[in-house]
């Protein structure tokens, strides 16, 4: 068992390492690392955890006509926050090409729709419901579009898209998140578009230089690889920006990449897992009686930020506007059920003694001060200081016999791993880093009953 004692020196470097509750650090391990760490842009992003992703447009209508003007974007942003949601990422234009603001750049868009008689903005009414409801706007702006003419003739269609992103990104104040997506079909007569990625790139840069960026290549938020919900184990912030070039590129170990990052990467560049809470991305009311159940949505939560990523979350607007009755109520009791998995933290106001075991090893123990049924550990690196954790495992003293028991074991931490057992009564809990990449610093943790 490793105990030790508060020095005044040891108090203020452990608290210098932004976590919370006390810690008892032994000084040689908290050199300064010089690995990729986040910008405060992902770093503001990544503690977001949830974000809403809506897909609303023409398909959303395919069959009927625009609606009757009763599309209410407060519902939108009020259904997120009641969800624990801090982002709303918007399709601005899907692969149909259909533009929800007045673009002047084409015709196909809603100005030219009955909704509003013409005058109507989706994009200005979501980033205003962002705004009163505080929270931060992102905007989906699809590269393939079948609809332009000029698709397929790359320098114009550059030229097309980047004057659309100019549009959205200088008309509707900050924008936190641009969404990119990797599909790259085929323009009219089997034409091929190569996007100018480099270029735009550049210019959201320019004109929104606090935004995240999303796309398989980042460069600020990399697709996490699949669309069911579940991030890499392990799952390194940090890749080879060489593994996956361009959005969309395929080939040799690009999933692989997407999904577990590298921990000798050069870039921070963390996993987001968009998953939708329907089988498809936009309404249909056929899937009325398939929305994802609490506990579906709760086994993703563990898989997407239990798993060192940021949930972004489908939940299609309905032809009315709203989200559907079902969508909204399963949104508020998956935040039920985490509020309610994460209430009681039994390790809270206990001190946690760490103690370095090798140049990439180290164990921290606590003391719950009773015996107590522990089904869940969360673990947190503070990550504005980079990621380091290879390896680690839990390990409690059972009640009754006293013995040490393997609670749980992983691979990758970061922002947070959420770690489910079988419900053990235990008193004393250790974490030991096995391994890592890095000298290990203090983690921050969090033992709940898991009911
Ligand atoms: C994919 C698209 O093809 C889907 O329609 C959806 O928008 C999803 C988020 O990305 O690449």
């Amino acid at each position: 068992m490793i105990k030790g004692s508060i020095s005044r020196r040891d108090f203020t470097q452990a608290a210098a390492c932004a976590l919370a509750g006390p810690l008892v650090q032994s000084p040689s391990r908290l050199e300064p690392s010089s690995r990729p760490r986040p910008s405060p842009s992902q770093l503001a992003w990544q503690r977001d955890e949830l974000a809403l992703f809506l897909h609303f447009g023409v398909n959303t209508f395919t069959d009927r006509e625009w609606g009757d003007g009763r599309l209410d974007a407060r519902q939108w942003a009020r259904a997120a926050k009641a969800a624990g949601a801090r982002a709303l990422i918007l399709t601005a234009k899907h692969h149909d090409g259909f533009c929800l603001w007045p673009s002047r750049l084409t015709q196909h868009s809603v100005a030219r729709s009955p909704w509003r008689g013409g005058a109507g903005d989706v994009v200005r009414e979501f980033s205003d419901a962002c705004k009163s409801e505080g929270l931060r706007a992102g905007l989906y702006l699809s590269p393939w579009d079948r609809n332009a003419p000029v698709y397929g003739d790359s320098p114009r269609y550059n030229d097309f898209y980047c004057d659309q992103l100019t549009e959205l990104l200088t008309r509707y104040g900050p924008i936190a998140e641009v969404w990119f997506d990797g599909a790259n079909g085929e323009g009219p007569n089997g034409r091929r578009q190569v996007y100018d990625w480099p270029r735009i790139f550049q210019l959201v840069r320019r004109l929104q230089p606090r935004a995240v960026m999303f796309s398989d290549a980042g460069p600020d938020v990399r697709w996490c690889g699949n669309e069911a919900g579940a991030a890499g184990d392990p799952n390194w912030s940090t890749v080879d920006p060489a593994a996956v070039p361009y959005p969309g590129a395929s080939g040799d170990g690009v999933i692989a990449a997407l999904q577990h990052g590298h921990p000798g990467g050069a870039v921070w560049r963390p996993a987001e897992t968009d998953t939708s809470i329907r089988p498809g991305w936009f309404y249909h009311p056929a899937e009325d009686d398939r929305v994802k159940s609490v506990d579906a949505l709760t086994d993703i939560w563990f898989t997407s930020v239990g798993r060192n990523s940021k949930l972004l979350l489908n939940v299609p607007p309905t032809r009315e506007g709203p989200l559907h009755r079902t969508d909204a109520a399963r949104l508020a009791a998956l935040r039920e059920r985490v509020t309610t998995l994460f209430a009681q933290d039994f390790a809270a106001g206990h001190q946690v003694h760490w103690h370095s075991t090798g140049p990439v090893a180290a164990v921290g123990e606590v003391d719950l001060g009773r015996t107590v049924p522990v089904a869940i550990a969360r673990l947190e690196e503070d990550i504005s200081r980079g990621q380091c954790v290879a390896r680690y495992a839990v390990h409690g003293t059972v009640a009754g016999d006293g013995n040490w028991r393997e609670l749980a074991r992983g691979t990758t931490i970061g922002y947070r791993k959420l770690d489910r057992f079988e419900p053990v009564p235990v008193r004393l809990v250790r974490v030991v880093v096995e391994d890592g990449v890095a000298t290990p610093r203090p983690l921050r943790i969090g033992l709940f009953g898991g009911v």
